[in-house]
């Protein structure tokens, strides 16, 4: 009789393993950057926060370098739920959306404190326009100051005109119109290749990207002007997240707040590293002449005046309590 019960009783244990075995659900989660980048790998500790504090619930697996979803791609892909999370550069989305592109301003809020003071006054309204988009976010990460990358040096915007330019989103390719230059929009992850090509002979980015890519394979000169630095988010769909409980909800913010603000302090950790690698292979690294930084400052006030005209009460709104603060 012993062995009867007992035999049950580890068939019970069997079938409650296997329910709960049944019970994690696997999300596949798309990321833009290489896999080595710091926000993929910030990425993967999320996801293995996620997994630690629901118990194995949900199950994340990160794609990075867009092996699942190009970059220009990820957003739909969760509005519509084929993925059920993934994280995007939030200010791509600034043509759609205009309060997306908060932390593009320029030299507006210029270091990694301001970056938090500004993401802090503009958080409620940016989130409330990703939740029309069927959209909820867990975390955002800023990447270092951006600078100008060009294969020769560039004292002015005389230097600038005709250049063919990458820009990643709406904004810098104002930007580099404004400068005489050339824009096309291309992915970090189809960089190197656009540079290869002469598709692209300059950009504007942080030192990771242009480290991530290898640029100084193609360009020569790197100007640190630190006019702004943006963000990724990590976002999830809202059917998929309200579809989960409470509990579900409070472990995986839990990781994402933790994640969020390691992944700013990674950010920060590497931006002069960055700089240093690009020099160490052979790249001219240095602070834009004050010409140059006059030209880009005037430039850059004239963006800033564009997007509270797209956006309105809103924009002053976040623009106000960021200097009130
Ligand atoms: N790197 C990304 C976005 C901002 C950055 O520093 C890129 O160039 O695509």
């Amino acid at each position: 009789m012993k062995t009867v019960y007992a035999k049950l009783g580890l068939a019970l244990a069997c079938t409650a393993m296997l329910s709960g075995a049944a019970m994690a659900e696997k999300w596949d989660m798309p990321m833009a950057y290489s896999a080595t980048n710091f926000h993929s790998e910030m990425g993967v500790v999320f996801a293995d926060k996620v997994r630690e504090y629901t118990n194995g619930d949900i199950d994340i697996t990160v794609h990075p370098g867009g092996s699942l979803f190009k970059g220009g791609e990820i957003k739909r892909a969760i509005q519509t739920g084929q993925a059920p999370i993934g994280e995007r550069f939030m200010s791509a989305h600034a043509n759609e959306a205009p309060l997306l592109g908060w932390d593009n301003l320029p030299f507006v809020a210029t270091s990694y404190e301001a970056n938090e003071k500004l993401w802090q006054a503009a958080k409620g309204k940016v989130n409330d326009q990703l939740a029309g988009l069927n959209l909820v976010t867990l975390y955002t990460c800023p990447w270092p100051g951006q600078g100008f990358y060009f294969n020769k040096p560039v004292a002015s915007s005389k230097d600038t005109q005709g250049v063919k330019f990458r820009s990643y989103n709406t904004a810098t390719a104002t930007f580099a119109e404004a400068l005489g230059m050339i824009p096309v929009q291309v992915e970090a992850a189809e960089l190197s290749q656009a540079l290869a090509t002469g598709v692209a002979e300059s950009f504007i980015s942080s030192g990771s990207t242009g480290y991530d890519r290898k640029v100084w394979e193609h360009l020569t000169h790197y100007y640190k002007v630190n006019a702004w630095l943006p963000r990724n988010y990590v976002m999830v769909n809202k059917g998929v997240w309200e579809g989960l409980d409470a509990g579900t909800q409070a472990a995986i913010q839990k990781a994402a707040d933790e994640t969020g603000s390691a992944c700013a302090k990674k950010s920060e950790e590497l931006a002069n590293w960055y700089f240093e690698q690009l020099a160490s292979n052979g790249m001219s690294v240095e602070d834009a002449s004050d010409e140059f930084r006059g030209e880009l400052e005037t430039i850059g006030a004239k963006m800033t005046a564009d997007w509270l005209e797209d956006t309105g009460a809103d924009g002053q709104a976040i623009l106000d309590a960021y200097k009130a603060n």
